[in-house]
């Protein structure tokens, strides 16, 4: 039952700083949450017609791939200087999501696009509606454009917010710009009837090894939120550093924080400021997933406090990059109520449902002592709430079933058969769905070729095509479709100082994920999605996302 990687391990790291750019937020002041479902149904829909490899803006190609979009040819419709966006019942969420589409396109477009009240279709217009569609859950949407106007409808404002995205990837890349560009603002008739395929579609940013200020992670979430991503995972705290304020334990952050990889100066995020990134991602339809990495990779705390140690001394802060040296002490009573008090102030400033306890690499932690960890932690975080996600070595502890916990499954996998995963395995006989993070395909810290200038190679290089090419419910033997809550894309920062260098290797693989994450298995095939995602890259252009121009894609290139 014992799977675990003997000793500490030392990974070497390649890659160089690189000079630090400028960071350009992208902000739309969006305010959201569930409205009220309202009559209305999910009609018949059409095959998705194959997105053709024409260059014209006007061509319908979306990531991720909706379930399904006829397009209708001849139809499109053109914003005009008098076209407005209405809304339909009264609804502070959809009011919001409505702002972010006029906050996107009023910039580039020079329209005034008001946004305006008003009942049924309103004409010459885009209308944002919630109807029941009950067959697309939580997050579907239905959108309709003819030559007479953009319909879009759906359950739930997250829905209509995912609608916005699509309609957004279906208007010319130069409605990214923040200055006013040429016309036409021409968006190609089209039927879409979409629904993601997996409930948690996640990204997960390590804030620990190097520190990201507020304003990166905010750009962050609006590039992400670009791909119908539902999750932001934080990795607050590690060996390097502790990254949020504990009011009961200040010195975690004010001397936990004060350092990271490389000996540069750290930082962390206040609970105001926590708070305002948690506020921002819902804005944006995403759920912040914090996490506390226990009880390996807590140097950073146990530096903080010495009282935390088994021997009652604090080793000095960690400015390395190894791993599976550190162990809160499990027989001391201490540890728990240091996690009481730590989790009990992040469950405080955490609306989502799910807690991050870590649980990797525990090499310092004999597995029966992880085991009685692990058994004591879980009850600690449903006393607050909230239920338990931690990486997939928890599931060699006493977990409880269902929705009570989650395990993240990080292990290699080869993506074109499946493999047995003993954790997984573990995982799934306790009841336990799974998160799929395979490192060797979702690790975007991983490099894309020998050539890259960041990141590591431990799980071996993953270039674009080895990220796309994979299915959740196919990775391991014994776990299927019933198996997975969804998917997840990590990016660790030991050799990432800054969100350009991020963005780097997070674009292109992260829209792939997405996508994974969201469309139907079917249908999906590399030389299809290569020519959608080749339309992205004018985009990240004109956003100034730093982007890999990988030569597996014919990336399209901005009008002069
Ligand atoms: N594994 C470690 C991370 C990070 C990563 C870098 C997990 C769950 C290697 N644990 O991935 O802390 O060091 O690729």
């Amino acid at each position: 039952m014992l799977i675990k990687k003997a000793g500490t391990v030392r990974r070497r790291l390649t890659g160089r700083g690189f000079p630090h750019l400028g960071t350009r937020v992208l902000g739309v002041a969006v305010v959201a949450a569930l409205g009220p479902l309202v009559t209305g149904f999910a009609g018949p829909v059409a095959v998705q017609a194959a997105p053709s490899a024409a260059t014209t803006a006007t061509t319908a190609r979306v990531i991720p791939a909706p379930v399904s979009m006829q397009t209708v040819p001849g139809q499109p419709f053109t914003l005009a200087r008098d076209t407005k966006i209405v809304v339909g019942s009264r609804s502070r969420d959809v009011d919001g999501v409505a702002a972010f589409l006029a906050g996107l396109a009023r910039p580039s477009t020079g329209y005034p696009l008001p946004v305006v009240r008003g009942p049924g279709d309103p004409g010459h217009a885009i209308s944002l509606r919630l109807a029941a569609l009950p067959s697309l859950g939580t997050e579907g949407y239905r959108l309709d454009v003819t030559r007479d106007g953009v319909r879009l409808e759906a359950p739930t404002a997250a829905g209509l917010f995912h609608g916005v995205q699509t309609l957004r990837q279906l208007l010319p890349y130069r409605v990214e710009s923040r200055g006013v560009q040429p016309g036409p603002w021409t968006v190609p008739g089209v039927h879409i009837t979409d629904y993601p395929r997996f409930g948690w579609r996640g990204a997960m940013l390590d804030v620990s090894r190097h520190f990201f200020t507020v304003q990166e992670t905010k750009r962050y979430i609006d590039e992400i939120s670009m791909y119908k991503i539902n999750v932001l995972h934080l990795h607050l705290s590690d060996d390097q550093g502790w990254r949020i304020a504990i009011k009961s334990r200040p010195r975690l952050a004010t001397y936990g924080g004060s350092t990271e990889v490389g000996g540069g100066p750290g930082g962390y995020y206040t609970q105001a400021q926590y708070k305002d990134i948690v506020g921002y991602a819902a804005q944006h339809f995403i759920t912040v997933v914090p996490e506390i990495d226990t009880p390996g990779h807590t140097n950073a705390a146990l530096a903080s406090y010495a009282e935390l140690n088994c021997d009652g001394k604090a080793p000095p802060l960690y400015t390395g990059t190894d791993v599976g040296f550190s162990s809160l002490c499990v027989d001391k009573d201490i540890t728990y109520k240091f996690l009481d008090d730590v989790i009990g102030e992040l469950a405080k400033l955490t609306p989502g449902s799910y807690i991050h306890i870590g649980g990797d690499e525990a090499h310092s932690t004999p597995l029966a002592d992880y085991v009685t960890f692990i058994d004591r932690v879980q009850p600690i975080v449903h006393a607050h709430g909230k239920n338990m996600i931690g990486w997939n070595e928890i599931a060699q502890a006493n977990v409880r079933p269902g929705p009570a916990t989650l395990a993240q499954n990080w292990s290699l996998a080869d993506g074109t058969k499946p493999v047995d995963d003993p954790l997984a395995t573990a995982a799934v006989q306790k009841g336990v769905q799974l998160v799929t993070s395979p490192a060797n395909h979702a690790y975007l810290d991983m490099q894309y070729d020998k050539n890259t200038p960041y990141g590591q190679n431990w799980a071996g290089y993953v270039n674009v095509q080895k990220s796309y090419q994979w299915d959740p419910a196919t990775l391991f033997t014994g776990v299927t479709e019933r198996n997975i809550r969804g998917v997840e894309a990590p990016i660790w920062s030991e050799t990432l100082t800054s969100i350009h260098e991020v963005e780097y290797m997070a674009f292109p693989r992260l829209a792939g994920i997405a996508e994974i994450g969201w469309s139907p298995q079917h249908g999906r095939s590399w030389d299809e999605y290569r020519t959608r995602l080749a339309a992205q890259g004018p985009r990240w252009t004109v956003m100034g996302v730093n982007f890999y121009h990988s030569p597996e894609i014919s990336w399209e290139r901005p009008a002069a």
